[in-house]
Parts: structure tokens; C-alpha cells; sequence
């Protein structure tokens, strides 16, 4: 066996074994990054959250591939993200119309990123809603888990990008 060969199948098996320690390494959740809350109206909702509450609401941004505008308000640590939809087919309004409202989802922060937490919780047999990261408001790199099988949670794995 040449040379050329035996470098080849040492890259092939060093390949390999990263993978196998990507998929089975433990997710490392570090916080819970902020929690969706779905409103009908942002300017209706805001009042109770910034003086009754007393939480500053620091940004707003329309996030246009998800059909919705979002507030934040920080909270301590953890964020909580408005979620106003800007069209009927937005899932948020979908999710309003069906008599739902407040807590929407759960974003956590995952330590060693999206891509691999995907890979493993997809390995745990939860249902992915998003097969790869993508991008959300403020620029992280998300990701969807389907509330079937989170305890009927909607899940977002989220990441700052680099
Ligand atoms: N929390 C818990 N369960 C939920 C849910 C939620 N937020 N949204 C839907 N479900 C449940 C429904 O109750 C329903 O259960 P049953 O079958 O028992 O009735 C089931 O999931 C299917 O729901 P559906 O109404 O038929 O809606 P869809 O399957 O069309 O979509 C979902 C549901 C979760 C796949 C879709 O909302 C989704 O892709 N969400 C991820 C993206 C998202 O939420 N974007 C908005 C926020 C964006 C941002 O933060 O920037």
C-alpha cells in the first residue's frame, strides 16, 4: 500500500471518529435565550410588559422568511420576544386563530452550536422541523423542534453567530 493510501485512510478514520463523537456527545444547553410570546397586536401588548412589568423593550425587527415582527424586552438574562404576525399564512397567526395566545415557544442556547445539536437530538428521534440551521432575529443561527415530540413544546435550538 502506497503511501498516498495509508494517509488517506488515516484522514478516513480520523473523519470517521469525529462524527461518531459529534453524534453522541451530549448537547450542552447553556440558558434559555428567550421565550416567543405571540401577540395579536405588539403596540396593544407592549404596555403591560414595559409599565407593568417594567421591562425595557431595547429593539423591534420584522422577520420576513417567518411572517412576523418581533420585540424584545430583556428580562434578567433571558429575553422575551414579542411575536406580532404580518400576514394570515404567518404560524403565528394560524396558531392565534386557533384560540392560542402568550407563551409560543422556548429558544435555548446551545453551547456547541445548531448543527450539531440537530444532529444529535435528530439521532434521539425527535422530529425536526428545521433540517439545518438558519438565520432568526438578531442575527442567530436557528433552528425548530416539532412540539410532538418536545413535550408539546415548541423548541428553537438558537446560537450567536461567531
Ligand atoms: N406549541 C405547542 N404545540 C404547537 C404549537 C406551539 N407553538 N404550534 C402548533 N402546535 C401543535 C398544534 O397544537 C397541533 O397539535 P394537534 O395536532 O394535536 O392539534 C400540531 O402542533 C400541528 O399544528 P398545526 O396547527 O397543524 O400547525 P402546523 O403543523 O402547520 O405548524 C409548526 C406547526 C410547529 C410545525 C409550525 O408552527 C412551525 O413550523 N413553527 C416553527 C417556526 C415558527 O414558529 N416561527 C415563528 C417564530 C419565528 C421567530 O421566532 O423568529
Amino acid at each position: 500500500m502506497g503511501i498516498l493510501r495509508i494517509l488517506q485512510f488515516i484522514d478516513y478514520l480520523c473523519t470517521s471518529i469525529y462524527k461518531y463523537t459529534l453524534i453522541f456527545k451530549d448537547m450542552k444547553i447553556s440558558h434559555i435565550e428567550h421565550l416567543g410570546i405571540a401577540v395579536q397586536s405588539i403596540e396593544e401588548s407592549l404596555p403591560y410588559f414595559t409599565e407593568v412589568l417594567g421591562l425595557e423593550c431595547y429593539a423591534t425587527e420584522v422577520v420576513e422568511d417567518q411572517k412576523v415582527k418581533t420585540a424584545f424586552l430583556k428580562c434578567g438574562e433571558v429575553k422575551l420576544e414579542l411575536l406580532e404576525p404580518t400576514s394570515p399564512e404567518s404560524t403565528i397567526q394560524k396558531w392565534l386563530d386557533k384560540g392560542n395566545k402568550g407563551v409560543h415557544h422556548v429558544a435555548f442556547c446551545v453551547e456547541d452550536g445548531v448543527a450539531k445539536g440537530l444532529a444529535e437530538v435528530s439521532e434521539k428521534g425527535i422530529r425536526l422541523i428545521d433540517e439545518k440551521p438558519r438565520k432568526g432575529a438578531e442575527g442567530l443561527n436557528i433552528a425548530f423542534l416539532h412540539p410532538k415530540s418536545t413535550c408539546g413544546i415548541l423548541t428553537e435550538l438558537c446560537e450567536h453567530p461567531e
